[in-house]
């Protein structure tokens, strides 16, 4: 009770001497910026941001302090524009800017006003050291969350419904040199379904892909019923490759196939995507599911590169659980099961030995827990768990 007071003294105090500020003396850290700043769906641009006189979400983007927070209430925001945070505006590592659902309640950030455009994306956060967290993000004409910034944590965000990738990491415009692009950003305990383009072909639920850096993660995520991949680490000749991105703990089940039953034939349909243009990207993906996507489950698509795949088990996607046509991939106690949909058998070309229990026809001894119904949730801690038939299982 002390310490909530003492928040809002403070952020009273914060907000009045923003207000005699100008935005720009503001955006620059100095005394003038806020340290607290708190939105509601009713807020106004002028109000002070204190609980009590909450203010716009791209209002308090402008006055919050490095290492600040705003605080979105619950309820739902419509919003037509992109909300930018722009490049520059960042936190440091020892403390990131902050942009958190207000505890126990749930911000929906609602782009349905806007078409179907590239241009239309919700979120784009062009800065640095920020964390995200506790927001869901919907309808964007394009993608729900785009990071273009770098060492930012985007946590417990959902994005669904979006027209593009539902979160989407690549470079800020295209005249980004490749030492920018977005790199060690941590994508940690979210989830990403049902986004749709019109065109069926590139609404991934995740991607690090064409124009990302080195030290991107994914870890406890869970990406399901889009209508394109899973997850899509796409990279092309003419930018030049991507870095390695580690994909950890997460989970990616029916994939090409929307929630309410729609499929499109242009869509890729695999759980995890983990290449493109025959470029050699060490991407590290480990202790990972699969689970009847409607392609691969986990596929090298082109990538020739020596990559880690280690500890994931990939159930009864449609076509290959595991699909490495070519490369020097490393793979070690992964397993392949397949129950219901007969598939064909997996090819792991690279260093594969005995430790993994890959489909030719038969189902391995591992695979008796990854029998029955799919069933997963958050711990509190943020870490993904993941159940079979009521029964947790830890690949
Ligand atoms: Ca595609
Ligand atoms: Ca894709």
């Amino acid at each position: 009770m002390h310490l909530r007071a003492a928040i809002a003294c403070a952020s009273l105090i914060a907000g009045t001497l923003a207000l005699s500020g100008t935005t720009a003396q503001a955006a620059s850290g100095t005394a003038a910026a806020a340290t607290v700043l708190y939105v509601s769906p009713n807020g106004t641009d002028s109000a002070s941001g204190t609980q009590s006189n909450p203010t716009t979400l791209t209002s308090a983007i402008s006055r919050i302090a490095a290492g600040g927070t705003i605080y979105l209430r619950g309820g739902t925001y419509a919003y037509a524009n992109t909300v930018t945070i722009p490049a520059g505006s960042n936190g440091s590592s020892s403390a990131r800017t902050t942009l958190s659902a207000y505890p126990g309640e749930t911000p929906v950030l609602n782009f349905a006003a806007q078409s179907e455009s590239s241009s239309n994306r919700g979120i784009q956060l062009n800065a640095s050291y920020w964390r995200i967290y506790g927001i869901t993000v919907e309808h964007a004409g394009d993608n729900g969350i785009y990071v273009g910034g770098s060492n930012n944590v985007i946590e417990r965000t959902v994005t669904a419904y979006n027209r593009d990738t539902g979160l989407q990491l690549g470079r800020i415009s295209s005249s980004t040199p490749s030492s920018q692009w977005p790199s060690n950003n941590l994508i940690l305990s979210s989830e990403s379904h049902d986004n749709e383009d019109s065109g069926g072909e590139n609404a991934d639920g995740f991607a690090a892909k064409l124009t990302t850096g080195t030290g991107n993660v994914f870890r406890y995520d869970v990406s399901h019923n889009n209508i394109d991949d899973g997850w899509d680490l796409y990279t092309k000749t003419d930018t030049g490759a991507i870095g390695p991105v580690t994909i950890e703990y997460s989970l990616s089940y029916n994939n090409g196939t929307l929630s309410d039953g729609t499929q499109n034939k242009n869509g890729d349909r695999n759980g995890y995507k983990l290449g493109g243009d025959a470029l050699a990207v060490n991407h590290v993906v480990r202790h990972d599911i699969a689970y009847r996507n409607g392609h691969h489950g986990f596929t090298y698509n082109s990538n020739p590169g020596k990559m880690t795949i280690s500890n994931n088990a990939s159930i009864d996607n449609t076509e290959r659980n595991f699909a490495f046509d070519t490369g020097t991939s490393v793979f070690r106690t992964n397993t392949s099961c397949r129950f219901s949909v007969s598939g064909s058998n997996d090819k792991t070309v690279g260093d594969a030995d005995s430790s993994n229990q890959f489909w030719s026809g038969t189902n391995g001894s591992r695979c008796s827990s990854y029998s029955g119904a799919l069933g997963w949730s958050f711990a509190s801690d943020g870490h993904l768990v993941v159940t079979f038939a009521g029964k947790v299982v830890t690949p």
